[in-house]
């Protein structure tokens, strides 16, 4: 039997319309999100979320040089997930780009926000999961990296292409995204 787990990335408040680095329409995939959080409740199967936690002087930030704007800084409400969204109760947390000097889109560079710190990768492995279903925000940066990551360490994994959007700095960004994470072995659904 395969073991599954779904991994909603950063769907925080700053990376929605209003946010501090919107993602164009990024809340119109908060229903598709549901439904599979909803289907995934339903089967006991793993929810994991991911949020960008950064610093007040982060170093993705313009003025430490970076590309972006502030945005998720912990305990300001662009950090909080979109309140929409309806998660279970006791669902997983990871946090990545606490590092003031250091950049992180991958999930897997979190850390569990719980007492055990244990990086992503491990807290999968330690429920054997083996499959993972990818959505969230956004397809060019963070879910491309998560991903390609999942991938390397060697988990199964799909990307939910109505469950993810992509901040296109670059006209087609997005699409170049999702092709080469279906080159490296993902799966499109
Ligand atoms: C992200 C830009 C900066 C993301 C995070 O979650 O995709 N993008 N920090
Ligand atoms: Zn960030």
């Amino acid at each position: 039997m395969t073991r599954d787990a779904l991994i909603i990335v950063d769907l925080q408040q700053d990376f929605c319309p209003g946010g501090a680095l919107a993602v164009p329409h990024g809340d119109a995939i908060i229903p598709v999100v549901q439904e599979w959080v909803n289907r995934f409740a339903d089967n006991r199967h793993l929810i994991v979320t991911t949020q960008d936690a950064h610093p007040p002087d982060h170093i993705s930030f313009l003025e430490r040089g970076g590309p972006w704007p502030p945005h998720c800084i912990v305990n300001t409400p662009g950090y909080l997930l979109h309140p929409a969204l309806r998660l279970p109760p006791g669902h997983a947390r990871f946090l990545k780009g606490q590092d003031r000097d250091r950049e992180a889109y991958s999930g897997f560079d979190g850390v569990s926000a719980d007492e055990s710190a244990l990086s992503l990768a491990d807290y999968l492995r330690s429920q054997s999961i083996d499959r993972l279903y990818i959505v969230g925000l956004a397809t060019d940066y963070c879910v491309r990296a998560t991903t390609l990551d999942a991938l390397a360490a060697g988990f199964e994994t799909v990307v939910i292409k109505n469950g993810v959007r992509g901040v296109d700095v670059s006209p087609g960004d997005s699409e170049r995204a999702l092709a080469e994470m279906a080159a490296k072995g993902a799966q499109l659904l």
